[in-house]
This record gives structure tokens, C-alpha cells and sequence, in this order.
């Protein structure tokens, strides 16, 4: 599936990104230079170039006009916020349903893209990235979108700090609450998970609708960036887990969760009748 898009709406970003000119890209890696390398080669080169199966799936990205390639399931957590970013950027791409219940990751060309079998991968060119949060980040920077991810390094760490927060402080509400309690999964759908993952989430939400009323409209303030991404996805996720026996009021929050509705892309990857 290919989609290209150049729909961004955002004449400042639309500057930045044509002032790079032609995409950078990564450099070509020694080991598609013609050969197979060698068993030596294999300890010093990452692992994921050594089979002729990961070859394959990496083919679409060599040469000049590389076109990124995301593999994963559209429905899982992780690959919408990379969905959703590539989408405020306008960036063509291509993408594989990879994971549960689509082609498996246990299988050596996936796993020498990423010895974790998880999803999303994103390729580009020769190389192979993972971690969805750091997936964001370097399409940002490759794209100059520096309305996204600041140069500026306070404000960049201002950025930064709302991401690893959810990826850190997000994840025992994550489990109990989403994990246990709206998917009924084990173990985290045992009591003791699902009450502290539902009394965390709402705690954090709070956080999150305090930092807002305080600042906002966007969390690093009066710029949608990479921060809104993770961040707004839990929101979503607050707003449409059905199962909470009570959700406090937050207006700030609600008020953020509309304006982010606002986003095309957000519509179409997150707010998109999935929780
Ligand atoms: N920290 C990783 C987590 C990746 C992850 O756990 N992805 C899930 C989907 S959200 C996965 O691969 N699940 C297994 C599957 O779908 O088969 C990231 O942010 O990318």
C-alpha cells in the first residue's frame, strides 16, 4: 500500500521542508554494496542486513528515491503514532501489516529487522529503525520540521520530556486500565492491576488537564508538536475506554481532545472509532 500525501496546510513547515531540497539520506551501507557480507562482517555489522529474506524486504528503500517503508499494523498503538506523523507531514510511504493477527514477527526477516519482533519498523533506505518514540523523532528531523521537534535545545527537551513521559509514566494506566480492563487481558485484568492502572490513569490524565490549563493550547505550548503525539493518543485512549467506572471532569483535557480532533491526521489514525 502506497500513500502519498502533500497536504500539509502549514505554509512555515512547507519553507522548512523545501529549503532541504532533496531528501537525505542515510548512508548506503557497505553491505548492499554488490555482496553478501561476510560471517566476519556479521559481528561488526548489524545483524539485521545478513539474510537474503531481510534483503527483500529492505529493497524498496535502496537507491536515491528511497521511499520510507512502515511496517506494522495499523491498528496497533505504536504504529498509529507513526502513521499519524507521517501524515501531518505529507510523506509518501509505504506500509505492511506486520503482528498479531497479520503476517507474524517471529519470522527471521522480521526479526533481523528487529531482534524484539515488535512493530512498528520503519525503513529507510539501508537502514532499519524501531522504537516508535524515536521513530518519530527521526522523521522529524530528516523532514526539518523543526516546528515539530525544535532546534532549540530547551524547548526540544520541553518536547521530549511530555514523550518519555508517556512512554514511561503512562505504562502501569496503560496496562491496567486499557490492557486489563478494556481488553481483558491476563495478567492485567487481575484486581490488583486493574485498580492501580485505573486510579493511575485518571491520576496522570489530571496531570496532563493541570499542565494544559496552565499553558497549552498544545503541551509544549502554543505549537502542535511531537509531544501532542504520544500524549494525545492517551487522551484518546481516556476519552474512548468505555469500561471506567467514573472519569473525573477535565475540562482542559476535553478542550485539548477537541482541538486535536481538528487534526485531519488524528482523525484518521487515532480518532478513528478505535480505541
Ligand atoms: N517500545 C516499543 C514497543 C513496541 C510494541 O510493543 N509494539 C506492539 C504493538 S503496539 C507489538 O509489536 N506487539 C506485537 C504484535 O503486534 O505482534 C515502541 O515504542 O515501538
Amino acid at each position: 500500500m502506497c500513500w502519498r500525501r502533500w497536504r500539509c496546510g502549514c505554509g512555515a513547515r512547507r519553507a522548512e521542508r523545501s529549503v532541504r531540497g532533496a531528501a537525505p539520506l542515510t548512508a548506503r551501507h557497505p553491505a548492499f554494496d554488490g555482496m553478501e557480507p561476510s560471517p566476519d562482517a556479521g559481528v561488526a555489522l548489524p545483524k539485521l542486513y545478513t539474510t537474503a529474506a531481510s534483503h527483500d524486504l529492505l529493497a524498496i528503500g535502496r537507491g536515491r528515491d528511497v521511499m520510507l517503508k512502515l511496517l506494522g499494523r495499523r491498528n496497533a498503538y505504536n504504529v498509529r503514532k507513526v502513521l499519524w506523523l507521517l501524515d501531518e507531514l505529507g510523506l509518501a510511504f509505504a506500509q505492511e501489516d506486520w503482528g498479531r493477527d497479520f503476517r507474524p514477527t517471529n519470522v527471521p526477516e522480521f526479526l533481523a529487522l528487529n531482534p524484539f519482533g515488535t512493530v512498528p519498523v520503519l525503513l529507510d533506505g539501508e537502514a532499519a529503525l524501531r522504537e516508535s518514540h524515536v521513530i518519530l523523532r527521526y522523521l522529524a528531523a530528516r523532514e526539518h520540521a523543526w516546528s515539530l521537534y525544535p532546534r532549540e535545545l530547551i524547548q526540544r527537551a520541553h518536547v521530549e520530556a511530555w514523550m518519555d513521559w508517556v512512554a514511561y509514566d503512562m505504562t502501569v494506566a496503560m496496562r491496567g486500565a486499557y490492557l486489563g480492563g478494556e481488553l481483558g487481558l491476563e495478567p492485567w485484568c487481575q484486581p490488583q492491576f486493574l485498580e492501580v492502572g485505573r486510579a493511575e490513569y485518571a491520576r496522570r490524565m489530571g496531570q496532563l488537564d493541570a499542565a494544559l490549563a496552565a499553558g497549552g493550547p498544545f503541551l509544549a505550548g502554543h505549537e502542535f508538536t511531537l509531544a501532542d503525539i504520544p500524549a494525545g493518543f492517551v487522551v484518546h485512549r481516556w476519552f474512548a475506554m468505555s469500561k471506567l467506572p467514573q472519569k473525573p471532569e477535565m475540562p482542559a483535557l476535553g478542550a485539548y481532545y477537541e482541538r486535536l480532533s481538528e487534526r485531519p491526521a488524528f482523525r484518521r489514525h487515532i480518532r478513528n472509532g478505535l480505541p
